[in-house]
């Protein structure tokens, strides 16, 4: 089986990052070797959380990983609490030949997540630019790279080197999508949206693009499966608060169908 290290908080309520990230890898035939950043109570969106931050054991747990001689497929990567964590990150990525999915999250509909400063989002960004492939939301593809144009910004970033770049949460009139850019190459996957944005539908996307690409899919097919899962959660979601997520769980056995069964 396919390896993917995924390095993410672990929050209590919100349905997002590893909690999110390894039933989606799993069910796509992938193993997950999660890694968490952080344990959180509860996702940031929620007015009260207790965050523990995991930053002093990360460097260890990388040692661990590497005396037992262990190499990784995959590496995916979401929400850091410290900015040493992404240095520590960036190192283990350096040391590995794994295709490397960054989801830089910092931030949704216009403003940092709680807790995120300039030089942890400059930080993060350096990660990004390692990346084989990046999944930011509109407002971290901005942070990214300071231009509110999408189709320039994400040609900003294959510039830099990124292979693949998924802007996700893009609206139109009554329609959210997703785009996809590699060199010389665009697609949008659109559906109708009448229920706004909810927490971890991020997280899923990218575990659910890192599955489908180690099961050997290319990223627009990725992108396409993605979408369509989440909007089926959507659609089944009667939650009245975002923070709480999306019911994703009851989909996960068509997420990891193949496409040619009936
Ligand atoms: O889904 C993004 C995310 C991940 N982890 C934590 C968060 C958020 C968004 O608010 O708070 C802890």
């Amino acid at each position: 089986m396919k390896k993917c290290a995924v390095i993410n908080d672990l929050s209590g309520f919100g349905k997002c990052s590893l909690c999110a990230g390894i039933p989606v890898l799993s069910v796509l035939g992938a193993e997950a070797h999660p890694l968490p950043t952080a344990v959180l109570s509860a996702q940031t969106g929620y007015s009260s959380y207790l965050k523990i931050d995991l930053t002093e054991y990360m460097p260890s747990i990388f040692e661990e990983w590497k005396k037992m001689g262990v190499s990784f497929d995959g590496i995916l990567t979401g929400y850091f609490s410290d900015e040493k964590q992404v240095d520590v990150v960036m190192d283990f990525a350096k040391a590995s030949d794994a295709l490397l999915l960054v989801d830089p999250v910092m931030g949704d509909s216009g403003e940092m997540y709680k807790g995120f400063s300039d030089s942890l989002c400059s930080k993060i960004k350096s990660l990004a630019l390692m990346a084989d492939i990046v999944t930011p939301n509109v407002t971290e593809l901005y942070l990214l790279t300071g231009e509110q144009n999408i189709e320039k910004a994400a040609g900003i970033l294959l510039e830099s080197g990124i292979k693949t770049v998924i802007v996700t949460g893009i609206k139109k009139d009554n329609l959210i999508g997703n785009a996809v850019f590699e060199k010389g190459c665009r697609k949008e996957y659109f559906s109708a949206c009448h229920k706004g944005s909810f927490s971890g539908t991020g997280d899923i996307l990218s575990a659910a693009v890192m599955g489908k690409i180690l099961a050997g899919s290319d990223a627009f097919s990725a992108v396409e499966a993605a979408a369509e899962f989440i909007a089926l959660a959507i659609r089944d979601t009667d939650t009245e608060n975002r923070n709480d997520g999306i019911a994703f769980e009851k989909f996960l056995y068509r997420l990891g169908r193949n496409p040619d069964e009936t």
